[in-house]
């Protein structure tokens, strides 16, 4: 419908709503076109990635890894740890897992997902560990309780080990692994986990395998802006359609959409 008043209600909008801005378009006297920014949060996540760098710590246990730059990819091509006896390995410390967290994101969780068997279901976790800034820190996420878990082995069943390779998740979406985060902590080379397991019990040469460590992070996108590229025109039919571009500085693309006003047109607060 045709209105001597025209006017257009104009609204861009990033990707999964990280930002609003709506722009009214007055046709008037003094014609204007003023934006209005509504910031929001968006939850996103990165990964899973794979590490760059691999090592033995020797904060725990006696016997190190070979191999240990075999578990960056997932390909059935294993780090390996091995004894005749009961013994607890090296910490497997992997890091520079390569994340680009935007600078003032809230991080809000972080996941190791580990691929790992054994030869024997003697074997159980023995230290699962965040690495920050260089150091094996936070809580321990070993998975040693459940059913099939004893202090003299394991049966087979619950977070016991077992010949079939299995992917192992530890943290969450919203688990900090008891530490503090910023995006650089976990943008930095010296970021990334410590994997550590046990023998328990039992004779005979068995052989502990792990393919592939890898991590996701869990964050909130605060605060970003919104720089628009390509504004609207000074004035348009009612009902016409024209471009609008915008960038978020989170590095997000930003989609843009405009209709119609439904009623009146809407005028931002002064
Ligand atoms: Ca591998």
């Amino acid at each position: 419908m045709k209105t001597s008043h025209t006017s257009l209600f104009v609204r861009l909008f990033a990707r999964v709503n990280l930002f609003t801005i709506v722009a009214s378009l007055i046709l008037g006297p003094a014609l204007s076109v003023v934006p209005v920014f509504v910031p929001l949060a968006e939850a996103a996540s990165s990964g899973p990635n794979n590490g760059l760098t691999f090592a033995n710590d020797s904060g725990v246990g006696t016997v190190d890894w070979s191999n240990p730059s075999n578990t960056q990819t997932s390909n059935d091509v294993y780090a390996t740890t091995n004894g005749n006896a009961v013994f607890v390995s090296r910490y497997l410390k992997a890091t520079g897992f390569g994340f680009n967290i935007p600078s003032g994101s809230t991080i809000d969780g972080i996941e190791v997902r580990v691929e790992r068997n054994a030869n024997s279901t003697s074997v159980h976790d023995a230290g699962v560990f965040i690495v920050k800034n260089g150091s094996i820190t936070g809580a321990d996420q070993s998975k040693t309780s459940g059913t099939g878990f004893t202090s003299s082995g394991c049966s087979g069943t619950g977070n016991c080990w077992t010949n079939t390779e299995t992917t192992v998740t530890y943290g969450s979406s919203t688990d900090l692994w008891g530490a503090t985060w910023t995006a650089e902590d976990i943008n930095a080379l010296t970021f990334g986990a410590a994997f550590a397991a046990s023998r328990t019990f039992g004779t005979g040469n068995r052989f502990i395998y792990v393919d592939n460590i890898s991590v996701t992070v869990y964050y909130s996108k605060t605060n970003q802006t919104i720089t628009v590229t390509s504004s609207a025109p000074a004035s348009a039919i009612y009902g016409s359609t024209f471009p609008v571009a915008a960038t978020a500085s989170s590095g997000l693309a930003v989609q843009s959409r405009q209709r119609e006003a439904a009623q009146s047109p809407v005028v931002p607060s002064q």
